[in-house]
């Protein structure tokens, strides 16, 4: 059986998506790609084999022909479209953040839990990602004690023009938000942001610390440097009370030569994470066909929304804030 693919949005993330599901995934064809923009629609089915182009997002969620959808649609779509794929009955990879607002979040939940069972995977790709997942497995597996900090460095080369503060907040450190949850398998209780010097080359608080402490009183930091010019770095060391567990900042090879060593930097997220993305989209198709959900759930999606809210607010006030969500309801564990 082979799964038929829908995608909603052709910009960057949507054209990626539709090549990793045209190149490197088993058990899933593309059918349709749907964007506003029509040309680009047509551009991204051609390259990737899909059968139609669509300017309608509805149409593509109910195509019979289409049996799961991927949203990489504006962020201010993806409740919209998730809760149409969740009404649908068909299940839905939804690029992060899962909304722009907690409330909108919960909408989402809320018709998922009136469908009666998961149907939303969240595409916070580093839950997949080798490093991260080695590093929750040796965390586990109790060989260096408990953790007690994580220390965490997100930085892109440069922000794209509508980014602020708060953008980097919420779209870049989400990442941290869900994959420091996933990593110290805690909950993320209060956040206090702190502005760095900022750079010359930014037009926004840049570099800042964001700290969160945790429900276990681990403290998680990240630096985040969205204007750091000289590439894309993701770092990650983790504290334990018998060692520490990092992983490499880089992409996989090393060269020496000339007297020098030098390891390649990626330009963007994408080429960084490119297991990731391959491995997430495969989990999805694989977790569709055994009915066993993967990744991050739409309430890690809500709870992400909810934390990095909470870092918006201590970025306006400089306050510590405290996080607080509902019990998970339902069907989330
Ligand atoms: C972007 O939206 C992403 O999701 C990337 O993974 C992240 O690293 C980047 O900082 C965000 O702007």
């Amino acid at each position: 059986m082979s799964i038929g693919i829908g995608i909603i949005g052709a910009g960057i993330m949507g054209a990626d998506h539709a090549r990793i599901f045209a190149n490197s995934v088993a058990g899933a064809h593309l059918v349709a790609i749907s964007d506003a923009d029509a040309a680009r629609a047509k551009a991204v089915a051609q390259e990737t084999g899909a059968k139609r182009a669509l300017s309608d997002p509805f149409a593509l969620i109910n195509d019979p022909d289409v049996g799961a959808v991927l949203i990489a649609s504006p962020d201010a779509t993806h409740p919209e479209f998730a809760i149409a794929c969740i009404k649908a009955g068909k299940p839905v990879l939804c690029e992060k953040p899962l909304a722009p607002t907690a409330a909108e979040g919960l909408r989402v939940i809320e018709a998922e839990l009136a469908a009666g069972r998961r149907l939303v995977q969240l595409g916070y790709m580093r839950r997949f990602d080798p490093g991260y997942v080695e590093m929750k497995g040796l965390l586990d597996s109790g060989a260096y004690g408990e953790a007690l900090a994580f220390h965490c460095v997100h930085r892109n080369a440069s922000a794209p023009p509508h980014f602020d503060a708060a953008a980097a907040i919420v779209s870049s450190a989400g990442h941290e938000v869900d994959v420091s949850r996933f990593v110290l398998s805690a909950e993320l209780s209060s956040v206090k942001v702190f502005r760095a010097k900022r750079s010359k080359l930014a037009t926004f608080d840049d570099p800042m610390l964001v700290v969160f402490e945790t429900d276990k009183g681990q403290l998680v930091d990240v630096e985040l440097f969205i204007n750091a010019q000289y590439g894309y770095d993701v770092k990650g060391e983790l504290v334990c009370e018998t060692g520490t567990i990092s992983f490499g900042p880089t992409l996989n090879t090393q060269v020496r030569s000339a007297g020098v060593s030098t390891t390649q930097l990626a330009p963007d997220w994408r080429p960084r994470f490119a297991a990731a993305y391959r491995i997430q989209n495969q989990a999805w198709i694989n977790a569709i066909v055994t009915g066993k959900p993967v990744g991050s759930s739409a309430w890690d999606g809500y709870v992400a929304t909810t934390v990095t809210d909470a870092g918006v607010k201590s970025l306006k006030t400089g306050e510590t804030v405290s996080i607080a969500y509902e019990k998970r309801p339902g069907f989330y564990g």
